[in-house]
């Protein structure tokens, strides 16, 4: 299936051409066609064991810290080893026919600046920027593979760790601030390859309809916002996000 025959209602390209303030809230699904598995993908060879959840949280880093470093290890090689596709373009070519656009991502590969977003708020931050456990500083450089894993901090040796946001861990309070008020101000809130179970991004479109912003789903499969959705678009967003950046600004 292919952007141009994926029909876009009317009335929905319409208001995306109207609308003076867009907002994007992504999930996983929208790298599936970068490469990137989602969190529902089952894993893959020594990691088809664990759950994700599992090893997204302080409790298991503190369990086996060499098992976790080394599973962001392998999913920053494999970020490193994709590109942005159709539908992170396609949220991109909106920042140039609308006059504020924000991406509020769930994802940690750093795809959406790639692809030229330029406001995007990284709620569980990003997964090829690397912290120290202990006392939080940036590591500049650090041995993805070395025989100490996870490396150390130049600082206070204590050990590193993905500059992520672990189940059971805070979000950063800017991001939650500018999602939401992104949110509570946007015309139309696209809600592209995300499961809405997570909290608390989840929570983002119900404030959004609340504010009443016209709410669109992209996902091929419902989920517990589907009755919630003015829209649904039921399609890889790779196809949906291209048509309907299209259908409400054609060439
Ligand atoms: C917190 C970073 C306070 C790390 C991630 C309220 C109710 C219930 C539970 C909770 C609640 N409030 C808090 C919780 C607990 C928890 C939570 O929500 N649990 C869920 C599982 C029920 N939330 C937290 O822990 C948050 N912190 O609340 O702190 C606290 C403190 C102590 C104790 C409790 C609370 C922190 C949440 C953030 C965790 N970090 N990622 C890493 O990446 O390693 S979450 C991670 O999983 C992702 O970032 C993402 O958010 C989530 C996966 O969801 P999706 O992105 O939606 O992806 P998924 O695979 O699920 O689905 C893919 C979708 O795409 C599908 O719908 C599919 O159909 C679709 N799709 C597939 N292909 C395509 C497509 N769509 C379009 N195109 C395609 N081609
Ligand atoms: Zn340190």
């Amino acid at each position: 299936m292919s952007a141009s025959d994926y029909s876009i209602p009317p009335d929905l390209a319409r208001a995306l051409r109207n609308a003076r303030t867009v907002a994007a809230l992504t999930g996983a699904g929208v790298s599936a066609e970068s490469g990137v598995p989602t969190f529902r993908d089952a894993q893959t060879g020594l990691w088809a064991q664990f759950d994700p959840c599992e090893l997204a949280t302080p409790s298991a880093f503190a369990r086996n810290p060499t098992l976790v470093w080394d599973w962001y290890a392998m999913r920053r090689a494999l970020v490193r080893g994709v590109a942005p596709n159709a539908g992170h373009y396609a949220l991109a070519a909106l920042d140039d026919h609308v006059p504020e656009c924000l991406v509020a991502t769930q994802n940690v590969d750093g795809l959406h600046q790639q692809a030229g977003s330029r406001w995007v708020i990284e709620l569980h931050g990003n997964i090829t920027r690397v912290k120290c456990a202990s006392c939080g500083r940036q590591a500049l450089a650090w041995d993805d593979a070395g025989p100490q894993r996870p490396p150390r901090c130049a600082y206070c040796s204590g050990p590193l760790r993905p500059d992520v946001v672990w189940f059971e861990e805070m979000l950063p309070d800017d991001a939650v601030a500018a999602a939401e008020r992104a949110v509570d101000t946007c015309d139309v809130l696209l809600v592209a390859g995300t499961s809405s179970e997570v909290y608390p991004a989840a929570e983002l479109p119900r404030r959004a309809l609340r504010s009443g912003a016209r709410v669109v789903e992209i996902n091929p499969l419902a989920t517990p916002l589907s009755e919630l959705a003015h829209d649904t678009l039921r399609g890889p967003s790779g196809v949906v996000l291209p048509a309907l950046v299209a259908a409400a600004f054609p060439a």
